[in-house]
C-alpha cells in the first residue's frame, strides 16, 4: 500500500468511514468539501497519478469510473455530478495516490476544483 494518507486510510491505519468499498476501490467523503457532495474514489492499488497508469491498469481505470457512477447513485446525485482527476502538483494534486473526485450538489457551479 502507498505511504500516503490514502494508503493509510485503505489499510485501516487511519480509521475512516468508507461510503463504498469493493474489491478494487473505496470511496470516502473529502475532508475539505468543495461542493455539497464531494467524495473521493480511491483504488486500492497505489498508482501515484493517472499518468503513471499502465496498459495493465485499463480495467481498473474503467472500474473506478463505474464505481463513481454507483456511488453517485447511492448518494442520490446519479444524474448530475462531475468527475475530476488532478494529475501532478502543477494541476493541484496534493495526495500522490490516484483518486477521482465526485462533486455534486446545489452549489456545484461554484466548486473551486
Ligand atoms: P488532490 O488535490 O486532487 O490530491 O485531492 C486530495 C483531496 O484529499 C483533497 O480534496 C483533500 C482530501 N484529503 C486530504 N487528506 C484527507 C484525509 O485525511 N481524509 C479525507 N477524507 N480526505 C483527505
Amino acid at each position: 500500500m502507498s505511504d500516503t494518507i490514502f494508503g493509510k486510510i485503505i489499510s485501516g491505519e487511519i480509521p475512516t468511514d468508507f461510503i463504498y468499498e469493493d474489491e478494487h476501490c473505496v470511496a470516502i467523503n473529502d475532508i475539505h468539501p468543495q461542493a455539497p457532495v464531494h467524495v473521493l474514489v480511491i483504488p486500492k492499488k497505489p498508482i501515484e497519478k493517472l499518468s503513471d497508469a499502465e496498459p495493465e491498469d485499463q480495467a481498473l481505470l474503467g472500474h473506478l469510473m463505474l464505481a463513481a457512477g454507483k456511488v453517485a447513485k447511492q448518494l442520490g446525485v446519479g444524474d448530475a455530478f462531475r468527475l475530476i482527476v488532478n494529475n501532478g502538483s502543477g494541476a493541484g494534486q496534493t495526495v500522490f495516490h490516484l483518486h477521482l473526485h465526485i462533486l455534486a450538489g446545489s452549489t456545484l457551479a461554484e466548486a473551486r476544483m
